[in-house]
């Protein structure tokens, strides 16, 4: 029997240094006088990794001895965050390692700030992603972490004239020592071509599938480890690599190009992540990404994971797929495929089976981010796969018939297969039909999911949709992020909160513990005095450290409402600016943004340069010095969230209600002390119910007011009149005053505000105001805001990504 893992002492100091300028001489082939940063960063990397390969092995071991169910978490992005802080914390190696750096003359923080962050994640659905393996680890549950590795991550963004550029992201290029190649576990992946069925002797049809080209993929493994519990579970990225380095019949022709042309379609798969967040926009090379890893996925754990004799009709007991969105949902005509064409399974039998391996989690509501492939590309990219699509719809539909006779509306609704404007497959009604179950990703969302966006579905089969809360990792945005609040909290609870968020409870009656309270701004101030310098030499931006630090950071997306922070801003400006309010009056307040927007994008990143236009404004004018100013730090990515989110204040979660899904930024800065602003909206309504309504500013719509209002019909330009102070602010912002005069410049925002406004800003304009002067007299009593501060780091628990997995544990993958 295998025994459980098992915790390595502690490694010595003079061991620590030996092993490291071990890996800088005949690792890196450099002496430590001679060596640069980056030198040093890799051989610290390379020690750190030392630590855990035992750990490693010892757990794949353990994994292969176990007939335990693994979790096959399928997943086209992991916004993992730099590695080397999160190892050294997981291996408990991080004093050892600094004081191993100092001995050599090192300052350890200089080599953290070496690693560029691995960004292959667009932003909540990969971050998310990568919170959940890191929880998987620390409760060692079996999982393998499936995806693509990237060559370029989320392109960096830059702003020039205020506008944001984008730089490739090209983090491999100094080397990565978080990867290990493993060419044994290549797989080959088939694309194109067309289709045969013939029939056997025994009058079985089969099917077989002549492709016109293929891929390797090469898996990465990456280390996963637990929190300190000995384990370490795998992340396996794939790499799409040419089947022949180029051909050499054309090359000795003499056409070059031509040669080096397959070899550069092969390796365009895993080339660059695709920067759009929430338009598909129906390209091939995304199909063709997304195929291809899936495909690598099943047949590495089909074929190299499970053991060869291994009988497939108790695949489920070995395996769940979690499908991560609808990115891997071909995985399911590809299972059907294997099982079909390859082992030979009878198709009911294949369906049985394959129904039992895969759930689904939807992460959106907004209508135009659900994918849908169109048959024409479907089928010519993967022809095998469509027709086992149209056969699941066909027997489906069936039994949809069967349910409901003579509802054909309702079986042309149901239809995995849409018709207009082109025919096309309807990747969440794939993945609904076939997984054993489907979750949203905060309970109003799940609510909204079965009565809004699989209404009919949810009827048929009612018990297949669940709700998973989402949740994000203590270890990384508390321990890691926030070593301050962390030895509070440890000096006052003992340390069993990192692996037991539930235990910050605990903390509740210190909030009304003066002394502690004066400890606990004391760590904020200290959390900002970090940021301020940080942004200082960073960005250039002088801000004050005493203002309020008010925080909205995720992608730029219209129904976040990035534009209603702004109005907010200019409101406040306008009212010193005109004289209505003396600055004195004023709360004294540094904005912050973080945003990428995706670059085709064109309104987004007219609210990106509108944005930077009125901070250089704000920032430059006398008038309000010391009262107000605003901070856009460029490339908002993980590392810089672990440096601001522990310094703010209010976090600003004010997307219009039944749109944001869950929000997972929202649960980071409650865990770390700031207060929330928000709608009705995703998870923002379980952090109010649990922190309590006294210590959260709500505002704006519900879900039925905004579709009340949608049904009413909505005219943004009547709000506008009918509201003196949104007039004044929308004329100051129209009148070019933060463009240099330049009206032209502010009319794609302004015009689309007043003429469109989809997600209602300006019908929650004045709710805003109210609630943000209410945050104002809040902050005036610096005792009531640390209380209600502290008891949201107490009620929050529940948001650890631990809590996550157990519930997808218990209600979803049985393991
Ligand atoms: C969609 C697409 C569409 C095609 C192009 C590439 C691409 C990449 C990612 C996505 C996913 C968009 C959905 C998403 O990220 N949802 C967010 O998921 C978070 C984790 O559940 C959740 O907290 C956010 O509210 C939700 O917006």
């Amino acid at each position: 029997l295998a025994s459980g893992p098992v915790v390595q002492p502690a490694p010595t100091v003079d061991g620590f240094v030996e092993t490291f300028l071990g890996e800088l001489n005949y690792g890196q082939g450099t002496l430590l006088s001679q060596s640069t940063v980056n030198d040093q960063y890799l051989a610290l990397a390379r020690t750190v990794r030392r630590y855990l390969m035992a750990d490693w092995l010892e757990t794949g071991t353990r994994r292969r001895q176990t007939q335990q169910k693994t979790v096959g978490y399928l997943s086209a992005e992991y916004l993992l965050g730099r590695q080397l802080g999160n190892n050294l914390l997981a291996t408990n190696l991080q004093d050892i390692a600094q004081v191993a750096m100092e001995r050599c003359g090192i300052d350890i923080a200089t080599l953290r700030a070496q690693e560029v962050e691995p960004g292959l994640g667009n932003g909540g659905l990969g971050r998310l992603a990568a919170c959940f393996v890191d929880s998987l680890a620390t409760m060692d549950v079996p999982c393998i972490g499936y995806g693509i590795r990237y060559e370029y991550g989320i392109f960096r963004q830059t702003f020039e004239a205020d506008r944001q550029v984008e730089v490739p992201d090209s983090w491999l290029s100094l080397g990565n020592p978080w990867e290990f190649p493993h060419p044994e576990r290549q797989v080959l992946v088939s694309f194109g071509g067309s289709t045969e069925t013939t029939t056997d002797a025994d009058g079985r049809e089969r099917c077989t599938w002549t492709p016109d080209w293929q891929v390797i993929g090469m898996p990465y493994h990456y280390m996963v480890p637990g929190h300190r519990n000995g384990v370490v579970n795998t992340l396996r990225l794939w790499s799409a690599r040419a089947t022949q380095a180029f051909d050499l019949q054309i090359f000795n022709s003499g056409d070059y190009a031509q040669a080096v042309r397959a070899q550069t379609t092969a390796e365009n798969i895993s080339k660059v992540l695709y920067p759009e967040d929430s338009t598909p926009q129906g390209k091939e090379l995304r199909l063709q990404q997304q195929y291809f890893f899936v495909a690598c996925s099943l047949h590495d754990f089909i074929d190299n994971t499970l053991p060869a004799d291994f009988d497939l009709r108790r695949l489920h007991q070995r395996i769940i797929f979690q499908l991560n969105d609808t990115h891997p949902v071909i995985a399911i005509p590809e299972l059907m495929r294997i099982l079909v064409d390859r082992k030979g399974f009878a198709w009911d039998e294949a369906w049985e089976i394959t129904q039992k391996c895969f759930a689904y989690t939807c992460h959106t509501l907004l209508p135009e981010a659900l994918e849908v492939w169109s048959a024409e590309l479907l089928g010519r990219l993967l022809p095998r796969h469509l027709e086992i699509i149209y056969r699941i719809n066909e027997e489906f539909l069936e039994e949809v018939r069967e349910a409901h006779p003579g509802d054909e509306m309702l079986v042309r609704r149901m239809s995995i297969i849409a018709e207009h404007p082109e025919r096309a497959v309807r990747m969440a009604y794939l993945a609904t039909v076939a997984a054993s179950k489907v979750n949203g990703v905060a309970e109003l969302h799940s609510q909204l999911l079965r009565d809004k966006v699989l209404p009919d579905f949810s009827r048929l089969w009612p018990e297949k949709f669940t709700n998973v809360t989402n949740g994000v990792t203590p270890r990384r945005f508390v321990r890691l992020a926030n070593r301050r609040l962390s030895d509070l909290l440890t000096e006052t609870i003992g340390d069993g909160w990192v692996t037991d968020l539930d235990r910050l409870r605990e903390l509740e009656p210190y909030a009304d513990d003066a002394g502690f309270r004066e400890q606990f701004r004391a760590v904020k101030q200290a959390n900002k005095e970090r940021l301020t310098t940080l942004l200082r030499v960073r960005d250039g931006l002088e801000l004050p450290p005493e203002a309020m630090l008010d925080v909205m950071v995720k992608r730029l997306h219209e129904y976040k409402r990035q534009t209603l922070k702004l109005l907010h801003i200019v409101s406040l400006y306008d009212d010193v600016v005109s004289g209505r309010v003396p600055a004195e009056q004023v709360t004294p307040r540094t904005f912050v943004f973080g945003a990428k927007a995706a670059p085709g994008y064109h309104l987004a990143k007219e609210i990106i340069f509108l944005i930077n236009a009125v901070a250089d404004v704000v920032n430059a004018d006398p008038a309000v010095a010391g009262r107000l100013s605003v901070a856009f730090p460029a490339n908002y990515n993980v590392t810089l969230a672990e440096k601001l989110i522990p310094a703010a204040d209010l976090s600003e979660q004010i997307s219009l209600a039944g749109k944001e899904a869950s929000g997972t930024g929202n649960m980071k800065f409650a865990l770390n002390g700031a207060l929330t602003i928000g709608t009705d909206d995703g998870a923002n309504v379980e952090i109010r119910r649990l922190v309590g309504d006294e210590h959260f500013f709500l505002f704006g719509m519900t879900e039925p007011e905004v579709e009340e209002l949608t049904a009413r019909g909505y005219t943004p330009s009547a709000v506008y009149e009918s509201d003196p102070q949104l007039r004044s602010t929308i004329d100051l912002l129209a009148s070019g005053h933060f463009t240099g005069g330049d009206r032209q410049a502010v009319a794609p925002v302004v015009d689309n505000l007043l003429h469109q406004d989809s997600f209602m800003v300006l019908a929650d304009f004045r709710a805003y105001l109210d609630a943000q002067a209410r945050v104002d007299a809040a902050y005036a009593d610096p005792d009531a805001w640390s209380r209600s501060a502290i008891l949201n780091v107490a009620r929050s628990g529940y948001f650890s990504s631990d809590r996550s997995m157990r519930d997808y544990l218990e209600r979803i993958w049985h393991a």
